[in-house]
């Protein structure tokens, strides 16, 4: 059987990744957790077999992966899967932080887990262990980024590159390919509620909602995934998601949380957030290519809908974490894209100013921030530095006076 080996087994992936490949049949997933066992030993369990709560459909059970592997015990294993010939695709859903990258996207040479992977043969991070891995493979291999990121596949692919020359580790680029990918599918962590109703410790709720788009640049042979779009270009289909839906999650993480709300259905209820959610995204909207803003009312009102789900009880702090690494893609971007026509972006102001705010009220409250810049942020506040500052942390100094006029 056609294996995929995928790195980062969380919840998204389990309800996304794991899900279309189910339904297409004929391949499994073998996970890599690059961190704890804790997944791998709950799946472990039950024969690595679990219950995707799609609300409003029902539990589906989904039996795709055959086993996981967990880095930390074992790196070489990861290692030697890499070169397996039935492994004909690496996804990865790493999160943002996980690709240790620069608010430029090029590899984060300074960050330590990077400089540890290029003096050691046994890495520690996707990066490091894609670099070696893909270093001694010698047939056709797609790696997959499925993680919400501008040009996903691109910056993986560059810092990938750029960790192999360093290590001067030999990568023979004809073989590989790494198509940008557009996923979305709203996915939050398992509640106690979750594990009582479908009786499973490893549980994922999930909505109905699901889409993917992949640029259609493939290695070798992938799954007849179901309703998934190939494209020669993705980026249209990404950056509407990434500013619109991505960008008014976080504008709603970081001002909802400040107005006292828990969870995205409660903020999107509230009159004044609800208008900013949707200016935001339209706002957003006017930076995207002419057919996108053609669709971007009704899909604007979709996400809406989506955000308004009061089943899926999905924590505004759970969005609010590693927001540098998210607000370049999520904001920044349609700031400077809007400045660039000369258009105003209040609510995508808003937006960036509330991440200050809620970074200040953390540090403030003594609440530690879950952010890999957690350090430097609480830095710059407790010694009394400018908002300016905050912002040179996320790579906006050229975007100082149009923030905080
Ligand atoms: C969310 C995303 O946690 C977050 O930052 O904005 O995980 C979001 O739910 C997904 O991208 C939806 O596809």
């Amino acid at each position: 059987m056609n294996r995929i080996l995928h790195i980062g087994v969380g919840n998204f992936c389990r309800a996304h990744l794991a899900d279309y490949t189910q339904d297409a049949g004929g391949w499994s997933i073998t996970g890599v957790s690059l961190r704890s066992p804790g997944v791998r030993d709950g799946l472990q369990a039950q024969n690595y077999d679990y219950t995707l709560a799609v609300q409003g459909q029902g539990a589906k059970k989904v039996t795709v992966f055959d086993k996981m592997l967990v880095a930390p015990e074992d790196p070489a294993a990861i290692l030697k899967q890499i070169s397996m010939l039935d492994v004909h695709l690496i996804s990865i859903t790493v999160t943002e932080k996980g690709y240790h990258l620069l608010p430029d996207n090029t590899l984060d040479c300074s960050d330590p887990l990077i400089t540890l992977d290029l003096e050691n043969n046994l890495p520690r991070t996707v990066i490091g262990f894609l670099a070696r891995g893909l270093a001694a493979r010698r047939t056709p291999v797609t790696v997959l980024s499925c993680d919400n990121r501008a040009a996903n596949g691109d910056v993986l692919h560059r810092a990938v590159v750029d960790f192999a020359e360093r290590a001067g580790l030999p990568l023979d680029l004809s073989q590989i390919s790494f198509p940008n990918s557009m996923v979305d599918r709203i996915t939050p962590a398992t509640s106690q509620a979750i594990r009582d109703s479908t009786g499973d410790f490893m549980a994922v709720p999930t909505e109905p909602f699901r889409e993917w788009v992949i640029e259609d640049k493939f290695a070798g042979p992938r799954p007849d995934w179901p309703d998934v779009q190939f494209t020669d270009d993705v980026a249209p289909h990404e950056i509407r998601k990434l500013r619109m839906l991505n960008g008014a999650h976080s504008m709603l993480a970081y001002a909802g949380v400040m107005a006292g709300h828990t969870y995205v259905h409660e903020a999107i209820a509230d009159p004044d957030l609800r208008k900013k959610a949707r200016a935001l995204m339209m706002e957003a909207a006017r930076t995207l290519t002419p057919e996108m803003q053609e669709i971007a009312p009704d899909y604007a009102d979709a996400l809406i809908a989506r955000f308004d789900n009061p089943h899926i009880h999905h924590s505004l702090r759970q969005i609010a974490m590693d927001g540098t690494q998210k607000l370049p893609y999520r904001m920044l971007d349609s700031l400077r894209a809007l400045q660039k026509m000369n258009l105003p972006a209040p609510t995508l102001r808003f937006g960036v100013n509330s991440w200050i705010a809620f970074c200040r009220a953390e540090v403030i409250a003594d609440r530690a921030l879950q952010d890999p810049l957690a350090e430097g942020i609480a830095e710059v506040i407790s010694s009394g530095g400018s908002d300016a500052q905050l912002l040179s942390l996320i790579g906006a100094e050229d975007l100082t006076a149009v923030i905080l006029e």
